[in-house]
């Protein structure tokens, strides 16, 4: 007699892209095997590296099982173990407390996409905390400067279906790197090569994408505003951009014509490093090898100046008039392509007043004991601040502060979970029920649950279940339910994209694409903006800006620009612990041009400390041939562990221009040799 093996569909719920279709296997209760599922279109049956090893993740060393009490001192990482009951009760107590001689505004939120399910990301931690007035959290840290660029320009976030880029003639892959972040793109452009296109990549990094695909333009950090104005101030001069395009449905051509005015290409050969002639052609060619595809990535924005950028880039794809070719277009986000009923799920009407709202990028400053009234109580889920979030110092000096109630939930013993007064153990995707979107493509899917959660872990929705049953609303409507009964408020909608999308439905076919044809449009033949596609610049008071910083520090040291993107192997902090995914880099590296290495007589393999005024890291030194002089690169973001810092002491809480976004890659560092001290 063999085994029982049953076949679960599982959706990989993970900050990506991809959105991949999973097919879990599972014999005796246990997944033993995760693959890319077959019937997913884009998936196509192979899931990326980290996935591949997620059965390493689900019984992790590190995993949390149950409610844990801290013991030692903030930040030790010494608990022991308690129970529901007890953690609830007391955390409740705490809670109250804090509301009644604070206000409930000194309770804090802090949540990002751990698990991007729609359940996991918004549903009954936000009713939670409407109902109790808790301070309100902008969720601004990934794509904020962005998503307010594209609402400016197009009144929504979405672009062109992924599906049509085999068809395209050229592709402008724009500080995105999708080799490492968006893997299941990368057989979509080896068609379009495969077919003719053509593959350009604009990002300071030479990437495994410009590697891949060649046509590499290696922009100065933070001045793509100044290549797109300039590309768009040529093509208005020489009459070549799409006139009637723009007329029929841009608006605001003569705002950006004075805006683009002092744009000249040779300006912006100085800013951006790229040399006039390879700008004019690039302008020559952006134009006459339609269909284009101007594909950003959220790299371009994590820059003071971001939104001006992404806006900037926007145009092009306007002035082009590259949307009247199907596929064609601007493709940062596709995240509003699916209009779920997000008012059923989060409850605004909840909302008691108008509580203040916190943007996560300031975690640090918020705190700090100068934020009125102070936050005494900070609740984190679905994120790991402590490794991911901009000024470290700060953020870990508010971490250790012995009056600040810190609660995590989490799954595994991160960087945050350290410094946690109390750690609730949380499930993993197979243990759960959600509800999927995607940012890039266009399908909703359904994630089964496909085995028990071990020890006492819980889903999102329970552990804010339990919590507001702590705080005495048990027995308020919302709090009841189930996390079926969330997925079905979702679909509760009569919009015509989710039609026939069902909890029924998804349990036949839990991947379902929503009803936009691919070959559809984006602005023409829907989601039209009634004030047409905007050209006109951001509502900022002055003119574009475009950065560009000294060189030197005061004393005369070399100041280099330090980029922390994405790594292939980990997501974030996610998957930073899984030893089989780190062989590549076993420690916190920084990578740096040969003839700076040269300069400063340092040497492969040397250890080397980055500072700047908010902090320090140290890291062992690579040459690298992505790097150009003057640039660094270090991956984001390893655990803490082992150094207690990483390279968000780098990084900080500065906004960028408009959208509140961050600027992580908009960090200046001066470099030296580092001699560990002897024991
Ligand atoms: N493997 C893996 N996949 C991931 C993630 C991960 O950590 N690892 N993270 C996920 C998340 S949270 C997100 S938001 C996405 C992000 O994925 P992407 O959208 O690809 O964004 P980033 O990785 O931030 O940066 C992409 C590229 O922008 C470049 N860049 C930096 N500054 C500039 C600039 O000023 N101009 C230009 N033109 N380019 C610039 C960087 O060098 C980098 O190569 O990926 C998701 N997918
Ligand atoms: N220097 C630098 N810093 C960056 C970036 C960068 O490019 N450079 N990128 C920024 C960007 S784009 C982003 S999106 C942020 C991401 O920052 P974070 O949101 O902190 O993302 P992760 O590091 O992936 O941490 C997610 C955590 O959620 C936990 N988790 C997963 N699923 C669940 C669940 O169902 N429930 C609960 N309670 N927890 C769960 C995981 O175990 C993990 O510890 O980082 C930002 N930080
Ligand atoms: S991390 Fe991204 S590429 Fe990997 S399985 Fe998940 S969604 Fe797919
Ligand atoms: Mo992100």
């Amino acid at each position: 007699m063999g085994c029982e093996h049953d076949s679960v569909y599982g959706v990989c719920p993970h900050d990506c892209y991809d959105t991949c279709g999973l097919e879990l296997t599972i014999a005796a209760g246990r997944v033993v095997r995760i693959q890319g599922e077959r019937k997913h279109p884009l998936t196509k049956g192979f899931a990326c590296l980290k996935v591949n090893r997620y059965l390493e993740r689900l019984s992790h060393p590190d995993r949390i099982l149950y409610p844990m009490r801290r013991v030692g001192p903030k930040g030790s990482g010494r608990f022991i173990r308690s129970s529901w009951d007890e953690a609830m009760a007391e955390i409740g107590l705490r809670l109250d407390k804090i509301v009644q001689e604070f206000g409930a505004e000194a309770i804090m939120p802090y949540s990002f996409a751990g698990n991007m399910g729609v359940l996991s990301t918004a549903s009954m931690d936000r009713r939670f905390f409407h109902r109790i007035g808790a301070s309100r959290l902008a969720r601004t840290i990934c794509s904020g400067a962005a998503d307010a660029a594209l609402l400016w320009v197009y009144g929504s976030r979405i672009g062109p279906d992924p599906l049509m880029i085999p068809n395209m003639g050229q592709i402008v892959l724009w500080g995105s790197n999708p080799v490492a972040t968006n893997l299941h793109q990368v057989p979509l452009l080896d068609q379009a090569v495969a077919k003719g296109a053509k593959v350009l990549v604009i990002d300071p990094l030479k990437t495994e994408s410009a590697q891949r695909y060649g046509g590499h333009i290696a922009i100065n950090p933070g001045s793509d505003a100044a290549l797109a104005m300039a590309i768009g101030r040529y093509w208005v001069k020489s009459s070549l951009f799409d006139a009637a395009f723009v007329e029929q449905f841009g608006s605001g051509l003569d705002e950006y014509r004075r805006a683009v005015e002092p744009w000249t290409v040779a300006r912006a050969d100085q800013i951006t490093g790229v040399q006039s002639h390879i700008i004019e052609t690039l302008a020559q060619e952006l134009i006459h090898r339609p269909p284009l595809l101007i594909r950003t990535g959220y790299g371009v924005q994590r820059h003071r100046y971001g939104a001006q950028a992404v806006w900037a880039i926007s145009a092009l794809s306007i002035l082009s008039g590259s949307y009247r070719y199907p596929g064609g277009g601007h493709l940062q986000s596709n995240a509003d392509a699916f209009p779920i009923n997000r008012e059923l799920l989060t409850r605004p009407d909840l909302l008691n007043g108008s509580p203040r709202e916190i943007n996560m990028l300031q975690l640090g400053q918020a705190l700090s004991m100068r934020s009125k009234p102070p936050v005494k109580a900070l609740i984190v889920y679905n994120a790991n601040p402590a490794a991911t979030a901009p000024d470290q110092s700060a953020v870990l000096a508010g971490l250790l502060r012995e009056d600040l109630l810190c609660v995590v939930h989490e799954q595994m013993m991160t960087d945050t979970a350290r410094y946690a007064d109390w750690v609730l153990p949380a499930a993993m995707f197979p243990e759960i029920v959600d509800l999927h979107l995607s940012y890039w493509h266009r399908y909703i899917q359904l994630n089964a649950k496909a085995v028990e959660a071990p020890g006492e872990a819980v889903s999102n929705t329970e552990f804010f279940r339990r919590l507001a049953k702590a705080m005495g609303f048990g027995q308020e409507t919302w709090v009841q339910d189930s996390d079926e009964a969330l997925v079905r408020q979702a679909l509760q909608t009569s919009h015509p994209w989710l039609q026939n999308i069902t909890w029924e439905s998804l349990q036949d076919n839990p991947v379902q694409k929503i009803h936009i044809s691919p070959s559809a449009r984006p602005f023409l033949d829907f989601n039209i903006p009634p004030r047409g596609l905007r050209l006109k610049p951001l509502p900022l008071e002055d003119s574009v800006k475009v950065g560009r910083g000294p060189v030197k520090t005061q004393d005369g040291q070399k100041l280099f620009w330090l980029i922390s993107p994405s790594r292939k192997n980990t997501i974030k902090s996610s998957f930073g612990n899984v030893n089989s995914l780190l062989t590549s880099e076993t420690e916190p590296t920084v990578y740096m041009h040969r003839d700076d290495m040269k300069q400063l007589d340092l040497q492969e393999g040397d250890e080397v400390r980055l500072f700047n005024t908010l902090g320090s890291a140290c890291f062992v030194l690579r040459s690298s041939e992505k790097v150009s002089p003057g640039v660094l690169l270090s991956y984001a973001v390893t655990w803490n562990r082992d150094q207690g810092v990483n390279v968000n002491q780098l990084t900080s809480q500065d906004l960028s221009d408009y959208g509140g976004g961050s600027t992580f890659y908009d960090s200046r560092v001066t470099v030296e040799a580092y001699k560990r001290e002897e024991v």
